[in-house]
């Protein structure tokens, strides 16, 4: 397995909820290292380039508002195929599909208040660590 690094945010309805250390808890549980850590607020310009493919859908606005509304914490993740297995940790974007074991599927039935956020490949994991964190950031 190649060795990749992800970009991992933990959204405000997580930090609200307490549930930031059981999430980190699960990713250095599951043998992933945490090479950058930080907590951070999303401003309106930042949100829309991250969430820019779903300018034209109806919920836009909504994740906008969300993900802008609290403090978030953001990860960059490594490990071996990282992007994938932390797309499997999260479960399903529709908490309602998302499975038992899953940090999803344990603790969301809110689509938009869905916790986490994770890369969707290696191309996007590159643009969004870039997005998100200086390279003196990355620190291991
Ligand atoms: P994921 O976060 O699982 O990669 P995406 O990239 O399809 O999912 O969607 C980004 C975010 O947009 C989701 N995390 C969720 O908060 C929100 N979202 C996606 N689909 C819907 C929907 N049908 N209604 C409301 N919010 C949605």
């Amino acid at each position: 397995m190649e060795r990749e690094r992800t970009l991992v945010l933990l959204k405000p309805d997580a930090v609200q909820r307490r549930l930031v250390g059981e999430i980190i808890r699960r990713i250095e549980q599951k043998n992933l290292d945490i090479v950058a850590l930080k907590m951070i607020r999303i401003d309106q310009k930042l949100a829309e380039t991250h969430y820019e493919e779903h300018r034209e859908k109806p919920f836009f606005r909504e994740l906008i508002d969300f993900i802008t509304a609290g403090p978030v914490v953001a990860l960059v993740v490594e490990g071996p195929d990282a992007v994938s297995v932390v797309r499997r940790m999260m479960g399903a974007t529709n908490p309602f599909q998302a499975e038992p074991g899953t940090i999803r599927g344990d603790f969301g039935l809110d689509l938009t208040a869905n916790l986490i956020h994770g890369s969707d490949s290696v191309e996007s994991a590159k643009i969004e660590i870039r997005r998100f964190f200086q390279p003196e950031e990355i620190l291991a």
